[in-house]
């Protein structure tokens, strides 16, 4: 795919490795075939804390900026790629399938807190074993269910609602902690998670966050 670079835009991301909020908003851009000038600040360092506040008042990443105008926030930055660059294609046309992925995508970024905070995004991660807590586990297979769910609705056996679309950047990041930690998931959760191993975007993320040499220990869990 080719993409176009608009001299004007710039996502201001965390590191690759661990910033699972960045991976979203940057896969949205690169599904809507652009491909970002990116700022990439090390979270966790007093160079994130200086550098951050020139670029958002809420000090999180990502931040999109649009010439003079920015959007903080993963899925404001998804829906707005999606208006703006994508003609709206990265929802379906489809409105119960709409209704749904809207709905998965609020899910995720309002919920899984047990999954989140016990299983770290971590790109180069492989297998790790650890404990998970009841919540973790409930976690789990609450995201499993929903990923069956919405490829039986949308008879898709690739990405959760057809094409790909919002939902699936929202659940991207999951796909890579499936990857990273030793879980025992259902074997359609499997195939999902492998069909993001395969996407040529992730792996170009994942390829350069193996480079980084940034280390952050809270989020090195697991053996
Ligand atoms: N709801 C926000 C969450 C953003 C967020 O928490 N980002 C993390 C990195 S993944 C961050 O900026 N951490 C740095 C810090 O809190 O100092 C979104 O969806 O963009």
């Amino acid at each position: 795919m080719s993409f176009h670079t608009p001299s004007d835009m710039k996502l201001i991301c965390g590191n690759r490795n661990y910033s699972s909020w960045s991976l979203r908003a940057w896969l949205t851009l690169r599904k809507a075939g652009i491909d970002p000038e990116l700022i990439v600040l090390p979270m966790d360092t007093p160079e994130f804390e200086e550098r951050i506040a020139g670029y958002s008042p809420t000090r999180r990443v990502p931040v999109l900026w649009m010439g003079e105008e920015y959007v903080w926030d993963s899925l404001a930055i998804a829906e707005t790629v999606s208006e703006r660059y994508a003609d709206s294609r990265l929802w379906p046309a489809d409105s119960r399938l709409r209704a749904l992925g809207r709905a998965m995508a609020a899910e995720m970024h309002s919920g899984f807190a047990a999954l989140r905070e016990e299983l770290p995004m971590n790109c180069r991660a492989r297998q790790r074993r650890l404990t998970c807590s009841d919540n973790a586990q409930s976690d789990v297979q609450r995201v499993s269910e929903l990923w069956q769910t919405a490829r039986q609705q949308s008879g898709s056996s690739t990405w959760l609602l057809g094409d790909f679309s919002i939902a699936d950047a929202m659940f991207a990041p999951v796909a890579v902690r499936f990857n990273a930690y030793a879980l025992d998931l259902p074997v359609p959760a499997q195939a999902y998670v492998a069909h993001w191993l395969a996407d040529a975007d992730l792996q170009e993320w994942m390829s350069l966050a193996n480079k980084e040499a940034w280390i952050i220990e809270h989020e090195e869990v697991g053996e």
